[in-house]
């Protein structure tokens, strides 16, 4: 079933391949790993306010797709969100694909990306290969390394207030699983490339972000 679907992949994204089109530069992208609430939004949102970055989480885009009232995939992915899988890479790199697009459209020289999230296994990357590559390029891995205790701790006290469908204990405990069998392994694949830099995410918010901006400031 899992080779079907990536012939399928293959097919539809070398098409779709096509029809990505970029304005004028090509995206620059960085992507942003980490368990379940070691702090990848968070991050984000202060790397926005100090750099030329936009930020598009993965998992917001997916949230929004499922609210979408004609949105066919919908169903989908709020079963995949609340049971901690990974959504078939074929919807999400789409999602991704047009909010690139649509940013570069408006303003051109909006072409750094933090793309947080993804890709969290195999497919994902496969399809990320599939439909970006010579398109995009990945700059580098920021990796935000914490406990699981520490991301449990973090995503119960958030699931108090933020009406997260996963902010639960059954579907944490899921959460975390994924992210240790098919994520871990997509970090180390970029660590052999030395495309990783890992920041201890296990401190607060300002200590995490002096190390990222060390880094950022590093690679230009
Ligand atoms: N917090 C943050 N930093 C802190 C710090 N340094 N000290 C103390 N507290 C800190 O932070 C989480 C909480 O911790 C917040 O309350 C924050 O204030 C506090 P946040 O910045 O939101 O962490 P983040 O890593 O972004 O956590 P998130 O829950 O978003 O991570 P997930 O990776 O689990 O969630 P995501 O939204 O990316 O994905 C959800 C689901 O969507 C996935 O499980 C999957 O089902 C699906 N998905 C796909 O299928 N494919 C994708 O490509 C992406 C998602
Ligand atoms: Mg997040």
């Amino acid at each position: 079933m899992v080779a079907g679907f990536l012939r399928a992949l293959s097919g539809t994204a070398a098409r779709r391949a096509n029809r990505v089109s970029f304005v004028s530069m090509k995206p620059q992208v960085v992507f942003v790993l980490g368990g379940p609430g070691a702090g990848k939004g968070t991050q984000c949102a202060r790397i926005v306010e100090n750099y030329s970055y936009t930020h598009l989480s993965a998992g917001d885009l997916l949230r929004q797709e499922r609210s979408r009232k004609d949105s066919e995939s919908g169903q989908l992915i709020d079963t995949y969100i609340k049971e901690g899988k990974i959504v078939p890479v074929e919807i999400t790199i789409n999602l991704l694909r047009k909010a690139m697009e649509d940013t570069m459209q408006k303003d051109e020289d909006k072409f750094r990306f933090l793309i947080d999230g993804f890709p969290r296994n195999q497919d994902n990357l496969q399809g990320w290969t599939a439909v970006m590559e010579g398109k995009a390029d990945v700059r580098f891995v920021l990796f935000f390394d914490c406990s699981n205790q520490v991301c449990i701790d973090r995503c119960l006290e958030r699931g108090k207030s933020s009406g997260r469908s996963d902010d639960n204990r059954e579907s944490l405990e899921k959460r975390l699983r994924t992210y240790l069998q098919s994520t871990r392994p997509i970090i180390e694949l970029y660590g052999e490339q030395g495309k990783v830099r890992t920041i201890d995410a296990s401190r607060t918010v300002d200590e995490v972000f002096a190390d990222v901006r060390t880094i950022l400031d590093k690679e230009g």
